[in-house]
């Protein structure tokens, strides 16, 4: 079958071969971005930081090349739109149709790879250059939906520790406790909104209305080995997983390293030691649930005083949420008994939780048609894949229906500067991704029916 984007391009030869440059263009992008960050060396950029900010001029800049009118909302996400074009010659464009969100987020973790995130925002915004159409001396999306593209502002969660913060201001989810939320210098959230130059009291007005939204699409790296391991480019993605992020304080008591005879020590660094090592114990033999301990620090941190406290951090994720709080209550009975056991204590806060989210079957459909109009005629199925990383679509899922698009990324590097994407992969992806709205507006037509989650 003749792809979709072929025929859209029938009268344009070279429309095709802008494919090639989008995809270079994308990749020296990603290279431009990741000069902008708060670390000498490497990569690091932070929601409300004068980096965001800097990020967002430059997205905004080359979202107003294509076309789009752009803003940034009221909780820092940058965001650009293309008009729906009329289906009356009345008129050129149709102002409120409702929108196609692509997209995905700036914000890093610290010393950060330069693809993850950044990479989906750009071939968004590579796919409306591709699919948009001249009207007048503007141009419009070709579809009764406009076309928008959302660089969403905290995906990560790096600064304040609770994630998805931009996209649950978009789904109407933002939560009043979080303005007390603070970050490693003492500063709160709602510090931060007012010195970044946003308005605390009018966040509300980042949310969207269901009916304002067709779907959420996003392109993103696999930040897994899977695609690498099968030598395929992409993949479609069936659900995203559930994450569940406590802080623990384990207390016990300091004392003299050597005077101290091992009978009489409550030492909270082994407890939590043997907590890390449980939490791999227990994770490693259920299907589908990652559990991680990443933040580990030991006090007071002298060399010769037995650490009287440690506190740390557990990241839990599974493909289903009941299947991950079973985990979770498995790894607090160990807790339990370990302390008992070593004359400890331990408490735990839960500083972030976002259901696991399955994506919209309509979306599944038309980014497997999107990778089939890059492979060769008769070509099996693409890869279906259950994302252990969490993304934005957890948020927006709340509001409309989510899909996703995954690139191979070497080894399934991430979260650290060797994430690497090849630049032939992202030109599969941005043709994936054009031909997925083409198969989309196609199948919703005069319709317009918005995709449910
Ligand atoms: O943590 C994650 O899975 C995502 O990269 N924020
Ligand atoms: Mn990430
Ligand atoms: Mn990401």
């Amino acid at each position: 079958m003749t792809a979709l984007l072929d025929r859209f391009f029938a009268a344009d030869a070279a429309a095709l071969e802008r494919l090639a440059v989008a995809a270079r263009r994308v990749m020296t992008r990603c290279e431009e971005l990741a000069r902008i960050s708060a670390a000498d060396s490497g990569i690091e950029r932070v929601y409300l930081s004068p980096e965001h900010a800097r990020a967002n001029r430059l997205i905004a800049e080359w979202m107003r090349e294509v076309g789009m009118t752009t803003w940034q909302d009221a909780a820092g996400n940058q965001v650009g739109r293309l008009e729906a074009r009329a289906r009356s010659a009345a008129a050129p464009v149709e102002p409120n149709a409702a929108a196609l969100l692509l997209g995905s987020h700036l914000d890093t973790v610290p010393d950060a790879g330069r693809y993850d995130g950044i990479v989906g925002v750009l071939m968004a915004i590579e796919t409306v250059r591709l699919l948009r159409v001249a009207v007048g001396r503007s141009w419009a999306s070709p579809f009764p939906f406009a076309l928008e593209v959302i660089a969403f502002s905290d995906e990560e969660g790096t600064r304040f520790g609770t994630a998805l913060l931009g996209s649950a201001a978009v789904a109407g989810a933002w939560r009043p406790e979080w303005w007390a939320l603070t970050d490693a210098a003492g500063t709160t959230l709602h510090q931060a909104f007012l010195e970044f130059g946003l308005d605390p009291a009018r966040v509300g007005e980042a949310a969207r209305r269901p009916e304002e939204l067709i779907g959420y699409l996003e392109a993103h790296i696999e930040q897994g080995p899977e695609l690498d391991q099968r030598g395929e480019a992409l993949a479609v993605v069936s659900s995203i997983a559930s994450a569940r992020r406590f802080q623990f304080v384990m207390e016990g008591e300091a004392r003299h390293a050597g005077g101290t005879p091992y009978a009489s020590r409550h030492d909270a660094l082994l407890g939590a030691s043997e907590a890390a090592l449980a939490v791999e114990r227990i994770c490693m033999d259920e299907h589908h649930v990652i559990g991680t301990v990443g933040r580990f620090e030991a006090f007071p941190g002298a060399v010769n005083v037995i650490p009287g406290e440690v506190r740390f951090s557990l990241d839990l994720r599974g493909e289903f949420d009941d299947q991950r709080d079973d985990v979770w209550d498995r790894i607090a009975e160990e807790l339990g008994a370990i302390s008992w056991r070593r004359g400890l204590r331990w408490q735990a806060r839960e500083v972030h939780r976002a259901a696991a989210v399955a994506c919209a079957p309509l979306l599944q459909d038309v980014v497997r048609a999107g990778i089939l109009s890059t492979l060769p005629g008769g070509a099996d199925d693409p890869a279906v894949i259950f994302s252990r990383a969490g993304h934005d679509g957890m948020a927006m899922a709340a509001v409309t229906g989510v899909g996703m698009l995954f690139l191979r990324n070497a080894d399934g590097i991430s979260h650290h500067p060797d994430e690497l994407v090849l630049g032939e992969d992202v030109g599969r992806g941005i043709r994936a991704l054009a031909e997925a709205v083409l198969t989309l507006g196609a199948e919703l037509g005069p319709t317009l029916a918005r995709i449910r989650p």
